[in-house]
């Protein structure tokens, strides 16, 4: 059996800071203040512990021997696929394929399901708004196939165009591929409305869920889409491992993606049969121990509960957003009315560079650039932003010491 790990998380959200190891550093003479999980958020310290667990005491190859250690290993690792299931409340287990990340998974789909599919003429629609993960691999596709790849406008807030949406959705869109929630804006899409209008023309729809799942509940049958792609760096979980959610039927019709060990049922010259699902599209050894660190982040945030991380989230971005409001000279980049932890902005002329750089000084952690979206900064006329980003253990404090540092940056530059 796994062991578990050593630490009991605390037991309300305002004391979950405690369980971070990395909150808890001087950097730069200052206590850090960790404000770029949208990037990469930080690991509590039972994720960590159960990482650790499993490589001095479980560590072996999964779905291969028949020894005690292979089978506590496969144990662990597809324990974990049952959490992530569950946790995204997907109808099997079977359309829970664990990947590298957002990007590989959607890649899988763009060469795995819609390449086969498309013809020249045909298009596929994403937005404006949408991180490069889910940009290029529609445009090698396009290449690919002979495909036309359509972009919904956004507007000044950085919200869909939805009518220029209805209208794009014409009888050549054979795909349509959305981020949930948009990692340089924070904008939350209406996706459900989206998926209702796909539904009515039979398109079907991945969303890039890289920056919903840490953020909310995720429920991908009441959200009906087809594909949800997330990553487990940006929900408490390692880097390097992630989740492509498929509908079990469209799975099944999929040539596979990659071929190698573990994907077949048999192997011989005149031919090879693939195995079931999902393990057709897991080629080769996995990612066993951040797959099972994955399954212990899942179980953090759901002992906290999403509605909750959701609820405290949503109070300290509202605290953010009119607490950098009152800085002279603030630009706020991203102001939808539906919003998720995130926060661009431009101060004054400072470069945002230069931002992000006086700010480290002062441990504070913030990403500044064109944050893998330079459409989004075309779209603004802007080379890049500064931008805080929230996790469940940020506080007002993280945020108070934001304004004065912004402040004092203002001064500098002055
Ligand atoms: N965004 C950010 O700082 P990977 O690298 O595969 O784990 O995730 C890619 C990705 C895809 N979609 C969205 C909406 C994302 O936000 C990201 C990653 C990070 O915003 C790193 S560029």
């Amino acid at each position: 059996m796994q062991a578990q790990p050593g630490r009991r998380p605390s037991s309300t959200i305002e004391n979950r800071r405690a369980d971070f190891p990395a909150l808890q550093q001087m950097v730069n003479g200052h206590p850090l203040v960790y404000l770029d999980s949208a990037a990469s958020s930080q690991m509590p310290a039972a994720v960590i512990d159960t990482i650790a667990n499993y490589q001095r005491q479980d560590h072996a190859n999964v779905h291969r021997g028949v020894h005690t250690l292979s089978h506590r290993a496969t144990d662990a690792y597809e324990g974990a696929r049952d959490k992530i299931r569950a946790f995204v409340n997907a109808a099997s287990r079977s359309e829970i394929v664990l990947t590298s990340g957002t990007t590989e998974s959607i890649n899988l789909v763009a060469q795995s399901y819609c390449r086969p599919l498309l013809r020249a003429g045909d298009s596929v629609l994403i937005s404006h708004l949408e991180h490069h993960s889910n940009i290029v691999p529609w445009q090698l596709l396009c290449e690919q196939t002979g495909a036309v790849l359509c972009v919904v406008p956004i507007d000044n807030a950085g919200q869909l165009d939805m009518q220029a949406l209805t209208t794009m959705l014409d009888d050549s869109v054979r795909f349509i591929a959305l981020a949930h929630v948009s990692n340089a804006l924070g904008s939350i899409n209406p996706v459900k409305d989206i998926i209702s209008l796909a539904r009515q023309k039979d398109v079907p729809v991945l969303l890039d869920g890289a920056q919903g799942v840490p953020h909310m509940a995720i429920d991908v049958q009441d959200l009906d889409c087809d594909f949800y792609a997330f990553s487990g760096h940006k929900m408490l979980g390692p880097t390097g491992v992630g989740v492509l959610y498929g509908r079990e039927f469209l799975l099944d019709a999929m040539p596979p993606y990659q071929g190698g060990g573990d994907m077949i049922l048999e192997v011989s010259f005149s031919g090879t049969t693939y195995n079931e699902l999902p393990y057709k599209f897991e080629a080769g050894t996995p990612n066993i121990s951040g797959v099972v660190g994955l399954g212990a982040a899942v179980d953090y945030l759901q002992s906290i509960g999403m509605h909750e991380v959701q609820r405290h989230e949503q109070e300290l971005l509202a605290y953010l957003m009119d607490e950098l409001q009152k800085i002279p000279g603030i630009r706020l980049i991203g102001t939808a009315a539906q919003k998720a932890s995130v926060q661009s902005f431009m101060l004054d002329d400072i470069h945002p560079h230069d931002l992000g750089t006086i700010l480290d000084h002062q441990g504070i952690a913030i990403r500044t650039g064109h944050h893998c979206a330079m459409p989004v900064m075309q779209r603004f006329g802007l080379p890049g932003t500064a931008r805080a980003s929230l996790s469940l253990y940020n506080n007002r404090d993280d945020i108070d010491r934001l304004v004065a540092a912004l402040l004092q940056a203002k001064q500098i530059f002055s």
